[in-house]
């Protein structure tokens, strides 16, 4: 396979977003510490302002951790009306230069400007346009990455922010990617980071040192991608029709659980982040999938479907505790759990033809 470096892609990603746009849409708020989502008793961090975010207050992050980092943090309810209304609005800028927009989640999308509405030349000019636009817009700063292929655009725009803009041309991708560390590459979780630094692989100049087979091997399905990545070697078109078949969360445990009593505070992290990733994607499924691995690693997948979009928290946790319930006598202890949502709101009007070119998240970080 050899790279295609004809094309220009843009990847463009919102800065700190939901809370952004809550420091824009409350004054008192702003060039403060807040944390979206979360509060001090329960509930996780959907995301940080920067002021906030020098403190180590992070997404994902419980709201007592989040208070014990940082004693002055405010939290703000998520107002995802707000959120989806800006989404909008950028989503509008973007088909002002092309029509081929792919959409990763509400703040960040991968835009192909290799032929463009407005006949610009560089890719860097296109993303310094789409950055003011936006500004002017919406009084809100996003950060892009500008390069031939996805996995490289999307890394790029993580590279400055926020406000910050990067391109890797060709000829600064190998050098880039060789010095890249693994914790950085767009698709490694934390279990497989975890693991690549107990092989002695720290960048992507020690990936390169193994094979294909090896890293499939080493890594599964993902890791057969990591050959290629690592090479820049990323031929996926931006595809404006993608549509996710099902969103899933899992995690590998540290240590085997054994019975309800060890596994229910477990789900319920799970099920926590399971449903911001959903209200993330703005999507929701009608069916749930309880997933567990045995120890013994046997894979037991149950699911419920019903007849509407399981859009609340609570009926989310429902179903997984019944699933759970029901299949509680088919294993002794675990050492994996996952939840999928399928069967989602926003397949129903695409291309069925559509197959996904391969999922990024591992959903193990
Ligand atoms: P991100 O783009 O990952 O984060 P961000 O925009 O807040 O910050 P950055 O400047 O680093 O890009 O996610 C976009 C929004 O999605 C974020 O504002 C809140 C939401 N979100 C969650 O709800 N849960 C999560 O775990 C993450 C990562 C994001
Ligand atoms: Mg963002």
């Amino acid at each position: 396979m050899i790279p295609d470096y004809s094309r220009k892609i843009v990847h463009i990603d919102m800065d700190a977003f939901y809370a952004s746009v809550e420091q824009r849409d409350n004054p008192d708020l702003k060039g403060k510490p807040i944390a979206v989502g979360g509060g001090e008793n329960r509930g996780v961090t959907t995301t940080a302002s920067y002021e906030a975010r020098k403190f180590g207050v992070r997404s994902a992050m419980p709201g007592w951790k989040a208070k014990q980092l940082c004693p002055n943090i405010i939290f703000v309810k998520p107002r995802f009306d707000a959120y989806k209304r800006v989404s909008q609005k950028i989503r509008e800028i973007f088909s002002e230069y092309t029509d081929l927009i792919e959409p990763l989640s509400l703040d960040e999308a991968f835009l192909d400007v290799t032929c463009n509405k407005k006949d610009i030349q560089y890719g860097m000019e296109v993303a310094q346009q789409i950055m003011s636009r936006v500004k002017e817009e919406t009084e809100l700063t996003c950060s892009a990455g500008v390069s031939y292929c996805k996995f490289l655009a999307k890394i790029a725009s993580d590279v400055k922010k926020p406000n910050g803009l990067t391109v890797i041309t060709p000829q600064r991708a190998k050098s880039f990617l060789e010095t890249l560390e693994v914790k950085d590459f767009f698709g490694v979780g934390k279990v497989t980071a975890n693991k690549m630094e107990r092989m002695g692989i720290f960048t992507g100049a020690d990936i390169k040192q193994y094979s294909q087979l090896d890293l499939a091997q080493k890594f599964g399905k993902i890791g057969r991608h990591f050959y290629y990545l690592v090479r820049g070697i990323d031929n996926r078109p931006v595809n404006p029709n993608r549509v996710r078949k099902s969103l899933a969360v899992e995690r590998t445990l540290e240590t085997n659980l054994e019975g309800i009593d060890q596994i229910l505070p477990v789900l319920f992290r799970i099920i926590d982040t399971f449903y911001e990733r959903l209200l993330k994607a703005d999507n929701f499924g009608r069916t749930i999938t309880l997933k567990l691995k045995s120890s013994d690693f046997q894979i037991i997948t149950r699911s419920i479907t019903k007849d509407f979009f399981i859009r609340n928290k609570e009926e989310i946790r429902t179903t997984a505790i019944t699933l759970l319930e029901q299949n509680k006598d088919t294993f002794k202890s675990i050492r994996l759990i996952g939840l999928t949502a399928s069967n989602l709101e926003k397949e129903l009007d695409e291309l069925s033809s559509y197959q996904l070119s391969f999922e990024w998240e591992e959903n193990n970080d």
